[in-house]
């Protein structure tokens, strides 16, 4: 049976202390300090050599870059994490700071925090193909219109030859990886799904939530694969997924924004639950489909999503948009 993994001690008192709590998702065991059962620090970095910047941004404080590691190709993605409200206390009292100017009421420091409260959230893809190296360099986007014949006879053939591997997304199925950090798991072959935290979240507070719920049924590749038949499924989820979200981080469903992935990057059915308000990447409306209104246009029409035309943006140098171009379709 379906059960809830691992309950969070994100508190249900009232007031300010709920804010607070609620903002604040412990990591699991395997982050928590207060646990003692923190992983080894290891650098696994120290052999890698950048080849080049794939994209960057000052304002998100976010570098992708590609490199060598042990002779192979690599991925990392270095990010600098939020502030944390309930490590504020801990920054003012255990902090140096220097002073750049002073000027009227003003002034502008250098703040040097405790290691551990100064961490950069770092992602590894090692080895990585030609096709991660793409994904993160940064390259002018083209809308792309698909209908459902497009999609049989451009789209279908190309992901079939191109896709990611899928074996990440087996293993969570299998446990054989992150099992630690499921949040809820329904083992039904039909309906059932496993709910984690994304790679993309560390976990440290709820304001950037972001977890993704995979599909145990192996042969849904994405939306273009839906008909009324998995109709069961999605409310499963749906429901499901809402449910452990607000169990686990006390954040209720009007909080969170539920999407599939039109493309996707991975072709597995999937669905995205990330925090409203955070602007999470690909959650704008050329690629996120709501998950209400997948359901609905389901219900709707049980063919709704392998008779209509979708619009993606694709990335210039994305061999599918080769193949739009060489049908002619764009
Ligand atoms: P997508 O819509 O196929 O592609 O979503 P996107 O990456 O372009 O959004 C796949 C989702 O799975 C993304 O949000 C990824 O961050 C997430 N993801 C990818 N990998 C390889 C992993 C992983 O190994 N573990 C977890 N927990 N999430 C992953």
């Amino acid at each position: 049976m379906a059960n809830v993994a691992a309950k969070r001690e994100i508190s249900s008192a009232e007031g300010e202390e709920l804010s607070r709590e609620a903002k604040r998702a412990k990591g699991d065991d395997k982050n928590g300090e207060e646990s003692g059962n923190e992983p080894e620090w290891e650098n696994i970095l120290s052999t890698f050599t950048t080849t080049s910047v794939l994209s960057d941004s000052a304002r998100e404080k976010i570098m992708f870059l590609h490199g060598k590691m042990a002779g192979d190709e690599a991925v990392v993605v270095l990010e600098k994490t939020p502030v944390r409200e309930d490590s504020l206390a801990e920054l003012f009292r255990d902090s140096k700071l220097r002073l750049d100017m002073r000027n009227d009421i003003y002034s502008s420091y250098r703040l040097q925090a405790p290691p551990h409260l100064n961490e950069i959230k770092t992602t590894v893809v090692c080895p990585a193909t030609e096709k991660h190296v793409k994904k993160y360099r940064r390259q002018e986007s083209f809308l792309v219109e698909e209908t459902g014949d497009d999609y049989r006879s451009v789209t279908l053939p190309y992901i079939q030859e191109q896709s990611l591997s899928l074996q990440w997304v087996y293993n969570i199925l299998e446990k054989k990886a992150e099992a630690e950090r499921v949040v809820y798991d329904d083992p039904d072959p039909e309906v059932g799904f496993v709910l984690l935290p994304d790679l993309k979240w560390d976990q440290k507070q709820v304001d950037d939530l972001y977890l993704i719920a995979i599909a145990r049924q192996k042969d849904i590749k994405s939306l273009r694969d839906l008909s009324s038949e998995h109709l069961p499924l999605l409310h499963n989820i749906f429901h499901k997924g809402k449910a452990a979200i607000l169990e686990r981080y006390n954040l209720p469903a009007s909080k969170l924004r539920v999407y599939l992935h039109y493309q996707p990057s991975y072709y597995h059915l999937h669905v995205h639950f990330t925090k409203l308000g955070h602007d999470a990447p690909g959650c704008g409306v050329e690629r996120a489909h709501l998950l209400s209104d997948v359901i609905q246009n389901l219900q709707t029409d049980p063919q709704y999503y392998r008779t209509r035309t979708l619009w993606f943006p694709l990335r210039a140098d994305d061999g599918l948009l080769g193949r739009f171009k060489e049908a002619g379709r764009l």
